[in-house]
């Protein structure tokens, strides 16, 4: 039996941040990081049978075409995808009566729809991108048993040798093939960064002293022998990914590149960028 301790419960039978019940939960999952964006998500759905919440952790559960779906916002960072993560699978894998892990583990899938900067002249703003990588410049991975594919080790090594300053190290994730191949045929892919913060961890001085200052441009000359190169930068996707590899769930994260860090140029109409991200997911699901 897990400890009270372990997993959290609320009066009510909920888990305790994401306030849902294991039938609250569909097993494909949207991610949002803005709370404002579920309403945008779940107004396509065809019914809405579930809307809980607390703090910035949103859910609605509907139905779509006939395929049950839930959007979950996730506030920004992986310190809260730690969360959302462990809490999803508890969900999906626990039995909350007897609070006992099942037996037959269950796996879901869980598509990010997020907003990013492109770190690249040729990622235009206003460009869906798929991320088949990702590197968390994070500490969030440090306090779990990693297992990496042989493609991950690689790139690790290949990051870790080109941000050789770094007094940290860097981890890799990656997408579920099969959720790049349903979802992202259609679009650019690449590997995308997450940092721990908006301003120095992205390489931004408004009024700092960065310990990293020329971040942007380190991660803009990264390429493997294979030609892969980091594209953009955001907040969640590593963790995303890092953790539902070891969960042993299916993970996509498609961004809306919605700044140009080289070219120094923010989009003009966000909210239809954002939407059309939301349209296009939808669609494949
Ligand atoms: C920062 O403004 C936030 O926006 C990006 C970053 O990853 C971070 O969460 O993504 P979302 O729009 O999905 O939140």
């Amino acid at each position: 039996m897990i400890a009270d301790t372990e997993l959290i419960l609320n009066a009510d039978g909920s888990i305790y941040h994401l306030n849902l019940k294991p039938e609250d939960l569909a097993h494909t999952i949207i991610l949002v990081g803005d709370p404002e964006r579920v309403p945008i998500v779940s107004k396509y759905f065809d019914t809405i049978e579930v809307r809980k919440g607390k703090r910035e952790f949103i859910t609605h559960t509907g139905m779509l075409r006939g395929k049950r779906l839930s959007v979950l916002s996730t506030g920004i960072g992986t310190d809260n995808i730690d969360i959302v993560l462990n809490e999803i699978d508890a969900l999906i894998n626990v039995d909350f009566t007897t609070k006992v892990l099942r037996e037959d583990l269950r796996s879901v899938d869980i598509i990010r729809i997020g907003t990013s900067g492109s770190i690249q002249g040729n990622i235009p703003v206003g460009t869906l991108l798929a991320s088949e990588f990702a590197v968390g410049f994070d500490t969030l991975m440090q306090f779990y048993v990693k297992s990496y594919t042989a493609a991950e080790q690689k790139l690790a090594e290949a990051v870790n040798r080109h941000f050789s300053n770094l007094s940290f190290s860097p981890y890799i994730g990656s997408a579920n093939p099969a959720l790049l191949k349903q979802f992202a045929m259609e679009l650019p892919k690449g590997i995308t960064m997450t940092a721990p913060g908006f301003y120095g961890p992205q390489g931004r001085s408004v009024r700092t002293h960065n310990m990293y200052p020329d971040l942007i441009q380190k991660a803009n000359s990264f390429i493997t022998k294979e030609g892969l190169y980091i594209t953009n930068l955001e907040m969640e996707t590593a963790g995303i990914y890092a953790l539902s590899n070891m969960f042993g769930h299916r993970a996509l994260s498609i961004n809306a590149i919605l700044a140009s860090r080289l070219h120094e140029e923010f989009c003009a109409n966000p909210a239809e960028v954002i939407d059309s991200a939301i349209q296009y997911v939808l669609n494949r699901i």
